[in-house]
């Protein structure tokens, strides 16, 4: 399957399923993420879908079973959200630096993106049905075709009721309609929390009890303490993976990047965790002892990244380069990767640690 509509140099990590992510100097380039550069995160194949005879079944726990067409909900009141999606594997390669990750994609800190999404408000839809007493999960379900173990099990996973007013079924990404690739023609938009819930190919929605049973939610994207392998793991053990975790990146420069001495602009990305504001982003280059405030270069925004950059004179020699960034309610990101590795290599938020070479004579 070729990478339809993305950039050349979107590095492909898995041709089938599709699976690639934008150079981070790119993604860094634009505060709302172009779709040519926007990551592609699949478990299975990217459904043809027809518009004219899609429907969405919303089932369960509710007054009134329905079924809506893609023109029912495109009459609907509709609302515009500018969110982030992040894959919970991001940064993962740094995790299996330190102890091997097998079977899982190596991204770096290139699965994420920030899109202006349009599209029905999840309570508008809930609303209609009407949700019955003592229902507490939303549950959602893909089109596309995913096996494991020899079974078809499909793309789904869930999220508490209390989180459905911040929810999105969106049909336009950008201002274009949602690509093949990116969920077309419906597909959810859970501000806050790993992209795995953004459930593309959206075909029902239930209101049940219980989180969803599908295996991306009971099995997968679970979260595990460090001793814990694949040797011992029980599966009904294991944190279910939702809020994204605070986090800070650098673009720019790049890891192993040569720089010219003087003046050195350092720029990256930075994402909350539950919305809640970030308000400082520092910078050292002496392994923490000391720490420069970088530059935020937009107001807070509950559920997009904020830029920051800043400049830096260094001296002729080998740096790194450390970030980490705070959030108004004082929590910060740990220290190591130890800290937060696990056997699945989900939520990497240590410190970003990027190593330069500094020199005089660099020929551009
Ligand atoms: N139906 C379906 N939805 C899905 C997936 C999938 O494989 N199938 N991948 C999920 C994961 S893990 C992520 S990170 C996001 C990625 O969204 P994107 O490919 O539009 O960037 O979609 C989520 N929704
Ligand atoms: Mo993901």
């Amino acid at each position: 399957m070729k990478p339809l509509h993305k950039h050349p140099t979107m590095a492909i990590h898995q041709e089938e399923p599709l699976n690639a992510g934008p150079p981070l100097d790119a993604l860094r380039r634009a505060y709302v993420t172009p779709q040519e550069y926007f990551f592609v995160r699949n478990h299975g194949n990217i459904p043809t879908i027809d518009p004219a005879t899609y429907c969405l079944s919303i089932t369960g726990m509710v007054e009134q079973h329905l079924e809506l067409s893609l023109a029912e909900l495109k009459a609907m009141p509709s609302t515009t959200e500018v969110a982030l999606l992040q894959c919970a594997g991001i940064r993962r390669t740094e995790m299996a630096a330190i102890k091997p990750i097998p079977g899982e994609l190596l991204w770096g800190a290139e699965p994420i993106g920030n899109a202006q999404w349009r599209g029905v408000p999840l309570r508008t839809v809930l609303d209609e049905a009407g949700v019955q007493e003592g229902a507490s999960h939303v549950a959602f379900k893909g089109l596309d075709e995913v096996w494991r173990y020899g079974e078809q099990v499909g793309f789904g996973g869930s999220i508490p009721l209390e989180k459905a007013p911040d929810v999105l079924l969106a049909y336009e990404m950008n201002g274009e309609t949602l690509a093949p690739t990116h969920g077309f023609p419906l597909r959810v938009v859970v501000p806050g929390y790993l992209g795995a819930r953004s459930v593309k190919w959206l075909s029902n929605i239930n209101l049940q009890t219980e989180p969803s049973k599908n295996y991306f939610q009971a099995h997968a994207y679970k979260l595990f303490p460090p001793h814990i392998g694949p040797h011992n793991v029980d599966w009904n053990n294991g944190e279910m993976l939702g809020e994204l975790p605070l986090n800070a990146i650098i673009c720019q420069p790049a890891e192993g990047a040569i720089c010219q001495a003087g003046h050195i602009t350092v720029q990256g990305y930075a994402v909350s965790t539950y919305g809640v504001p970030i308000e400082r982003i520092e910078l050292s280059t002496d392994e923490g002892a000391n720490w420069i405030d970088v530059t935020i270069l937009e107001p807070s925004h509950p559920w997009s990244w904020c830029f920051w950059e800043t400049t830096l004179a260094l001296p002729v020699g080998k740096h790194q380069l450390i970030v980490r960034a705070w959030d108004v309610l004082q929590h910060t990101q740990p220290q190591e990767i130890e800290q937060v590795w696990n056997f699945k290599g989900y939520m990497n938020n240590a410190w970003h640690r990027i190593d330069i070479m500094v020199q005089d004579d660099v020929v551009i």
